[in-house]
């Protein structure tokens, strides 16, 4: 039976994530952990314990105790709040993968989530359709981190066998928890925003296009590509990850369709040079092709699905 630890389980995607395999494992097979003791009262349906991912002693500890089978590790400091403590967003980015990939190979471990981003690519990557295989130069230090670790998780699986799998999150959108310190999190704002009848000012301009990825299409694809045989799996660094692309524009025209009153302000700050160096849509056939990825929604569907579910999280 399988034993599986998240850490960062508190997170955006973590909270998601950490349900859909409690669904599906039962919470009694799941370890949720986190930074914070407050994120305990959202796990009442699996195990809670705290955990501070640098601490390897105790990550080790828990692994060997609960006879964990697989981890997710989820932790990260994103790009905007990267660029605040660059050093410190590389440390914990870095130090962490690397003790969860020794883990790995020490404890032989059946398999190991990482998630890498769109932030791996940089201003001189392909922007339209962006390629599994090209230039990344990434000018963040996040996307820095993940580059490096994309080429860690393949290190380790080609030199150890350990059986890490990764995929190229694009900005992922969900109306369940808030996200923190990411550039694209203006997409969760916006509807909170809309919502509550505030005027939104946007730190991006309104062409800024970006690839994004409503929260349900990414747990699905997260647990396809860590249900998909071994052998199916056949990129070892990180898959491109598609679902769609759109623009403050587009978004924001989205929501009126619901809501004619919104109005919208566009106040680009530091951010924007960053989704300036992303690229505006993902090629991800690989993915398609290996182990059969296919998203369910549009930038439509998703607004109307989160200004139906949005108030019963945040009312
Ligand atoms: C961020 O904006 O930093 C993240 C990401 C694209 O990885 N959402």
């Amino acid at each position: 039976m399988e034993k599986i630890l998240i850490i960062g389980a508190a997170g955006q995607l973590g909270s998601e994530l950490t349900k859909a395999l409690a669904d599906r494992v039962g919470g009694e097979q799941v370890i949720a952990t986190d930074l914070r003791d407050s994120a305990r009262d959202s796990f009442d349906y699996c195990r809670f314990e705290v955990l501070d991912v640098l601490n390897k002693e105790a990550l080790y500890d828990l692994v060997k105790e609960e006879n964990v089978s697989q981890i997710y590790h989820l932790a990260a400091v994103l790009s905007a709040t990267g660029e605040k403590n660059p050093h410190f967003a590389w440390h914990l980015n870095m130090e962490s993968l690397l003790s969860v990939l020794e883990l790995g190979k020490e404890t032989k471990l059946d398999k190991i989530y990482w998630p890498s981003s769109i932030a791996v690519f940089g201003p001189n990557t392909p922007k339209i359709n962006t390629p599994q295989y090209c230039v990344k130069e990434p000018n963040t230090v996040y996307g820095i981190s993940k580059q490096a670790g994309e080429r860690w998780c393949e290190y380790y699986f080609q030199k150890y066998g350990v059986d890490v799998r990764s995929l190229r999150y694009p900005g992922l959108i969900g109306y369940k928890s808030l996200p923190g310190g990411g550039t694209t999190d203006y997409a969760v704002d916006i509807y909170h925003k809309a919502l509550a009848g505030e005027k939104f000012n946007c730190f991006l301009r309104e062409d800024s296009n970006l690839p994004m990825m409503y929260m349900p299409d990414a747990i699905k694809a997260t647990l396809d590509l860590m249900d998909a045989p071994k052998e199916a799996v056949k990129v070892r660094s990180s898959y491109n990850l598609a679902g769609m692309s759109f623009t403050p524009k587009e978004i924001f025209e989205s929501i009126k369709k619901h809501i004619p009153e919104f109005e919208i302000e566009y106040q680009p700050d530091f951010r924007q040079q960053i989704a300036d160096s992303w690229p505006d849509s993902i090629d991800d056939s690989k993915a398609k092709e290996d182990w059969g990825w296919q998203p369910d929604f549009t930038l439509d569907a998703m607004t109307k699905d989160i200004l139906e579910n949005l108030p019963d999280y945040f009312p």
